[in-house]
């Protein structure tokens, strides 16, 4: 039977049901959010999730042998339910860790979006012109570099930098992923990528400290000295201690991002939430956290509309 397109929260078949296929989905993971509620802020028109994940299904798109973790599935149906369901016009895909240099669920994702999805791909030094090309006819803008050691095994810098060479003739950018405790000993390499860049998360601040602190300060110069670097303001569900439904530790950095820097921002739900622990968020709480963080309605735009379509939809 064909798995529907679209399944929205509120459904029977939203909830999570392990890995399919071959697959055990870990025993310690919590999968997504079984009934996010709605969130009462209205995202604007043509709003843009801009970091999201699909996951499989496992049975169809099988989760990389290198992976350090095996999640639910996540499939794209449930994707686009949940994008229609919280307000948002359109989706930026970011392949999962889990999924290794393996892009197959994304471009498959990508290709029944209709126009609507891009992709952010990983992929080894060893990709061909074909490959690249393909990926990009289905919607893939960027590429993704993950420093977090937990995810991956490290990959050195000048495997990393070819890379970003190989890329750059199609106008990707790269993303990247660390914590801000590595962020002194990464800092001369992201300055030196010969592209658009993007962090994930903020670089991961530990916001038990200050917003106006020396380790955050140093993600602030690194924005401010190079205009190429962008930021998502996302997860604040990874970073809060205070938790939700306010995340309220998490206000000031998102805010001091957005404010300095308001045509260099993105937001993404972050769904299906990779590893979160001790809990699952609503994804309903996470979208009412956009005007805390972006609080007039400029902002928002820039935020959820005007940023992501330069960076991503422009063809
Ligand atoms: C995120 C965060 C995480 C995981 C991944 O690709 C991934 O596995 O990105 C994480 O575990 O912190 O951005 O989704």
């Amino acid at each position: 039977m064909t798995p529907p397109a679209i399944i929205r929260p509120g459904e029977a078949a939203w909830p999570a049901h392990g890995a399919s296929g071959p697959f055990i989905m870990d025993r310690d993971w919590l999968p997504f959010h079984p009934a996010p509620r709605q969130p009462r802020f209205t995202p604007p028109q043509g709003a843009v999730d801009a970091h999201c994940h699909v996951f499989g299904p496992g049975a169809q798109f099988p989760y990389a042998p290198e992976r350090k973790y095996t999640p639910c599935d996540a499939p794209k149906a449930k994707l686009w339910g949940l994008r229609d369901y919280l307000g948002f016009e359109r989706n930026v895909i970011v392949q999962a860790t889990c999924h290794g240099s393996d892009n197959r669920a994304v471009v498959d994702a990508l290709r029944d979006a209709d126009g609507r999805a891009r992709g952010v791909a990983t992929v080894a030094a060893g990709v061909s012109d074909r490959e690249l090309a393909e990926l990009d006819a289905a919607g893939v803008r960027g590429v993704r570099f993950n420093f977090v050691k937990r995810l991956v095994d490290t990959t050195p810098r000048e495997v990393l930098l070819q890379i970003a060479r190989r890329v750059a003739p199609l106008s990707w950018h790269v993303v990247i992923y660390f914590e801000a405790a590595e962020l002194p000993e990464l800092y001369d390499f992201f300055a030196s990528l010969p592209a658009t860049v993007v962090v994930d998360h903020m670089g991961r601040p530990d916001v038990t400290k200050s917003a106006d602190g020396p380790e955050f300060e140093l993600f602030v110069k690194l924005m401010r000295e190079h205009p190429n670097i962008w930021s998502k303001v996302s997860c604040p569900d990874r970073l809060s201690k205070s938790g939700p439904p306010d995340y309220a530790d998490v206000v000031a950095f998102a805010r001091r991002i957005i404010e300095t820097f308001p045509e260099r921002v993105l937001w993404g739900t972050d769904w299906p939430h990779p590893n979160l622990k001790p809990r699952m968020p609503d994804d309903g709480d996470l979208v009412d956290f956009i005007p805390k963080i972006a609080t007039t309605e400029a902002l928002q735009r820039q935020l959820l509309v005007d940023n992501p379509l330069r960076l991503y939809f422009r063809r």
